[in-house]
């Protein structure tokens, strides 16, 4: 199997960013708070390849990766920030590599870290401003920042571990839904097919990522579902959990991941929503839109960001507020998308 080639913007800036690691001696490498697996996949299959070459690596994140997605750093070195033993790594760093953010607000502390060392960034999100650091590719041509790891180990001319095939078919697989969602390109299935060739075992590779489910998952969605309402008015249908679900349930934060899809699914909808309240005046809002309707724009509106079919929030106001104010901006731009389509 062979990949197309990488457009020659692509590589021009994977070069520059080879030449900078390979400069590197130590590096930090990192990802945005609430690590997925793109960003966790990204990272080990680089800190491998870096430790590979000589250079120190070590994984910093901001925040603590999910237990699902732990197995994925193996006997990696890898740290929270807050954990003390991290300023050693941080403080000794020539480098710091940002996988899949290019957003500083999304880093914690490592921009700091990043501004005194530089390093390289290496992301698939549109590119907003100027990057943290340089060299640096934002490329949301990629289906995934994996993509772009691929693309960048593959400058080397050696070949993939099977450790390093199965962090980048985790954080492709995650990134495109498991090779559903439409950043699913070609490209990413034949990528895909060179990591199946190195010997990753899908099957093992796929329980692991999405087929175990604590007791308290379970009784969050349970509580999410009975939930579940829809607006009278437009095909707009939402899930809102207090700030007590999780103590109720026994859930654990990043099991909330994937509640947004339930109202998503309903037959009819076009958008569906999560309200999550995390305190008194403080409501997070994940919007999910299936196709006819940009909800960036109203992520935007309120404060948060996002794509035109996936948004998030973080809005100062009580869940029964937040769920008010979100569905009256939402309503006249699903109405109207509704007419549009009726028209078509
Ligand atoms: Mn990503």
């Amino acid at each position: 199997m062979t990949v197309s080639p990488m457009p020659p913007a692509r590589a021009k800036a994977l070069e520059a960013i080879r030449r900078r690691l390979r400069d590197a001696s130590s590096v930090v490498l990192t990802t945005h708070v609430n690590p997925d697996g793109d960003g966790i996949g990204s990272m080990v299959a680089l800190a491998s390849r870096l430790l590979r070459h000589g250079a120190e690596a070590t994984i910093v994140t901001p925040s603590r990766p999910p237990a699902s997605l732990r197995f994925l750093l193996r006997d990696l070195p890898a740290l929270v920030e807050e954990d003390p033993a991290a300023a050693d790594p941080l403080n000794a760093a020539d480098t710091i590599a940002v996988l899949d953010t290019a957003e500083p607000k999304r880093l914690g502390g490592l921009p700091e870290h990043a501004e005194r060392t530089g390093g390289v960034l290496i992301d698939h999100h549109p590119p907003v401003g100027s990057p943290l650091v340089t060299p640096a590719i934002r490329d949301p041509a990629a289906c995934a920042t994996g993509e772009l790891v691929y693309d960048l180990l593959s400058l080397d001319d050696e070949g993939l571990t099977r450790a390093e095939a199965e962090a980048l078919y985790a954080a492709i697989s995650t990134d495109t839904g498991s090779f559903r969602f439409s950043n699913t390109s070609p490209r990413a299935h034949a990528i895909a097919c060179v990591l199946l060739e190195t010997g990753v075992d899908t099957g093992a590779l796929y329980r692991a990522l999405y087929g175990v489910y604590s007791r308290g998952r379970l009784a969050l969605m349970r509580l999410a579902l009975e939930g579940l309402e829809v607006d009278p008015r437009a095909p707009i249908a939402w899930i809102a959990l207090d700030r007590r679900a999780l103590s109720r349930t026994g859930a654990r934060s990043d099991d909330m991941e994937g509640l947004v899809e339930f109202p998503r699914r309903l037959a009819g909808m076009e958008v569906g929503l999560l309200f999550r309240g995390l305190a008194r005046n403080r409501t997070k809002v994940s919007l999910r839109s299936n196709g006819e309707v940009d909800v960036s724009g109203v992520a935007q509106l309120l404060g948060g960001g996002g794509h035109a079919k996936a948004s998030g929030v973080l809005v100062e106001l009580d869940l029964d507020e937040a769920v008010r104010v979100v569905l009256d901006a939402l309503r006249p731009l699903v109405e109207a998308a509704v007419a549009s389509k009726e028209d078509r």
